[in-house]
């Protein structure tokens, strides 16, 4: 039989990305409860039919199998607990689970043997999700002696706001017409903020430390990495540029094959033709894109590598659905 799933956020982007990811999958799915934390009375579309939205304090969590949260941290926090003891599965994108050591940290393709019989599993930081699917395999083969990521990240990651934003103010700088910032402390149009959201810890951001921090709880070890997060006038798809230097020494060709190979990657690389991932290219797919290999020239540990992928998809709800398809058993 199907499965029977909430989703608490139905109406934002990372919840209307969910539906379209499971439409996509031709997920068996019996029942559907799309929840908000307010305003009445709106429709999702799912499976060609119109759905109303339900407030989540009116849930009977006894209802589902599934809970997908995508409604931010204080939603999370009240809510997924409730859940959970009534038996429901809760996979929860808001960093509110993130780092709590009883709770999973998950990105299937790398630890999927980390749910065991977790009722709350959170999906990693959408930057994060991308880099550990192209560092696992180096990781594996390789081992990982210091990374370091500079992050370009579409406005989608902040949500619908910040696209209309990015869209008025583009009109306006193309109109001649002077820009107030609203979303961002500065104008993203036409430019780019070397801060994703709050400044923290050692003048890192909030959106840094995520990866800093999230990334050796995925792997389970101590990882050596340091990131700088930066938003790009891009509405979907996130990139990457990584420099990893391994603990054992590697060939070019090898890692480009090992890529090649490995699980929800697809390598474009291909300079002389000129062939390189772009978020145009991760758009509406579940891949993450990996090019610009190459060796550092001043160090023979040195690997250089480029990744993209769609931050709403395999950032956020490809993952989600992911981690429901591997606990199928539960409930079919
Ligand atoms: C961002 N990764 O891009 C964060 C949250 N989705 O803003």
């Amino acid at each position: 039989s199907g499965v029977r799933i909430a989703i608490v956020g139905a109406t934002g982007l990372v919840g209307q990305t969910i539906l379209k990811v499971l439409e996509d999958r031709h997920t068996e799915v019996d029942q559907l409860v799309p929840l908000a934390h307010s305003g009445e009375g709106r429709q999702v579309r799912f499976q060609g039919t119109d759905i109303a939205v339900k407030p989540v304090d009116t849930m009977d969590w006894q209802t589902v199998d599934v809970a997908f949260f995508a409604a931010g941290n204080p939603v999370s926090a009240q809510y997924a607990p409730l859940a959970a003891q009534a038996g429901v599965t809760v996979i929860d994108k808001s960093s509110y689970f993130r780092m709590d050591p009883k709770v999973p940290l998950v990105v299937p393709e790398v630890n999927a043997d980390a749910i065991q019989d977790a009722r709350i599993i959170a999906s990693p930081n959408c930057s994060t999700i991308q880099l550990v699917v192209a560092l696992n395999p180096i990781r594996q083969q390789y081992g990982l002696s210091r990374v370091i990521v500079s992050t370009y990240q579409a406005v989608s990651g902040t949500g619908r706001e910040a696209m209309d934003t990015l869209r008025q103010e583009t009109a306006a700088v193309m109109a001649g017409h002077p820009v107030t910032p609203t979303t961002y402390p500065r104008q993203i149009a036409h430019n780019v903020l070397a801060y994703c959201d709050q400044f923290g810890e050692l003048d890192y951001t909030g959106e840094e430390w995520k990866l800093m921090r999230e990334t050796p709880k995925i792997f389970n070890q101590p990882v050596r990495l340091s990131a700088t997060a930066v938003r790009v006038p891009v509405y979907v798809g996130h990139a990457e540029t990584v420099y990893v230097e391994t603990e054992r020494p590697f060939v070019l060709d090898e890692v480009r094959n090992l890529l090649r190979e490995a699980p929800s990657i697809a390598l474009m690389d291909n300079p002389a033709e000129g062939v390189v991932p772009t978020p145009i290219d991760a758009e509406n797919q579940d891949l993450v894109l990996v090019g610009r290999l190459r060796q550092d020239p001043h160090q023979a540990d040195g690997l250089h590598l480029y990744v993209v992928a769609d931050n709403l998809r395999k950032g956020a709800a490809t993952n989600a659905v992911q981690i429901m398809e591997h606990l199928w058993h539960r409930w079919a």
